[in-house]
């Protein structure tokens, strides 16, 4: 057993239930997602295949760009807006969808003032979660650790009820809700409600619209990150499914969609090519420039959002922003 979970097991305030392993539902998830996309007349690949442990490592590259804005300023809301959050909600528990790194909980945890009674990790990762339950517990003292290694699409229903009598938070942050087609992010939301007593709430991190140009330099960075996690995808098929993508073969490209409001990232074929995943048995053809899209990473108006949540049975009950208004971190309830 490795140090990281006999360590979890045995703390008495720690209980971690795992319902994904690394390498079963996941890896069968990336060779339907590719068998499903590959073979559409618009190739694409969901965004969440990005993460493996190099994708990850880049993506915290990305938050150091100068020009990647939104996990720095969603930061900044929260240093300074978490004690007006759980002031206006009262909770003793965090529910957190996607949890990741601890720095986020953190600044929630501390605007709790040692009335955290419980802390809800959610992550599909089981590494960072037991991560997260050993760096936290005995921070907060009293605190109990319930992680869930789970993905929030698939198993918000093994979140566990809240403590009796007691409000919780559930926070998304990250601005990851805008990874997800309209129509996902709806029923995503609308499973978030469901984890909502009457007076219990919904944080949500949303990327906001604004000057094009900004939002544009974000995904194309002057050192290649981006550029470079983008192609990470290929890599990860190559790896876990025996494709020979040549990644080199493949510029980024990255634009914001202003009708959509959603920025997508694409990767294009620089001259035709035939790919073989010798896993699926699958032969891809890729005509000289045609896109495989990779990621949409919606931008929200408040107007927009407000729509979103009312589709999910939420109303917007809280709006923290940054002073530019780059990004929003919101809170919402089951509406009335
Ligand atoms: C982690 C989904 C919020 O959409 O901005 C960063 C991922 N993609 N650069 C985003 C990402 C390209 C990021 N999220």
């Amino acid at each position: 057993m490795n140090p990281l979970a006999e360590l979890t097991d045995r703390h008495p305030d720690i209980r971690i239930d795992v319902h994904v392993g690394d390498g079963d539902g996941a890896e069968r998830r990336l060779a339907d997602d590719v068998l499903d996309g590959l073979t559409r007349p618009f190739k694409e690949i969901p965004p969440k295949h990005f993460y493996d442990s190099r994708g990850s490592k880049l993506f915290e590259r990305i938050c150091e760009l100068p020009e990647y804005y939104p996990t720095r300023t969603e930061m900044a809301i929260l240093e300074a807006s978490a004690p007006a959050i759980v002031d206006a909600v009262g909770p003793v528990e965090l529910v957190e969808l996607g949890s990741g790194a601890t720095a986020k909980a953190r600044l929630l945890l501390d605007a709790f003032n040692g009335g955290a009674r419980r802390y809800v990790p959610v992550d599909v990762s089981e590494r960072m979660v037991r991560e997260a339950a050993v760096a936290l517990v005995d921070e907060y003292e009293g605190m109990e650790i319930h992680g869930v290694v789970g993905d929030f699409q698939r198993h918000l229903d093994r979140v566990p009820p809240p403590v009796a009598g007691e409000r919780r938070l559930v926070a998304l942050l990250g601005g990851t809700i805008g990874n997800f087609p309209p129509g996902t992010r709806r029923s995503l939301l609308r499973d978030a409600a469901a984890l909502l007593g009457p007076d219990d709430a919904f944080l949500l991190g949303t990327d906001l619209v604004k000057d094009p140009a900004i939002i544009e330099a974000a995904y194309n960075d002057a050192q290649g990150v981006t550029a470079e996690f983008n192609r990470n995808v290929l890599h990860v098929m190559n790896r876990e499914l025996g494709a020979d993508f040549d990644p080199d073969a493949f510029d980024h490209v990255a634009f914001f969609d202003r009708r959509r409001e959603w920025v997508e990232m694409r990767l294009r074929a620089q001259r035709p090519m035939t790919v073989r995943v010798a896993d699926l048995d699958l032969q891809v053809e890729f005509a000289a420039g045609e896109e495989l899209r990779t990621e949409i990473s919606a931008k929200f108006t408040r107007e927009r959002l407000e729509r979103d949540y009312a589709a999910a049975g939420l109303e917007l009950r809280g709006w923290y922003t940054d002073p530019q208004e780059l990004f929003a971190v919101t809170l919402a309830g089951r509406a009335r």
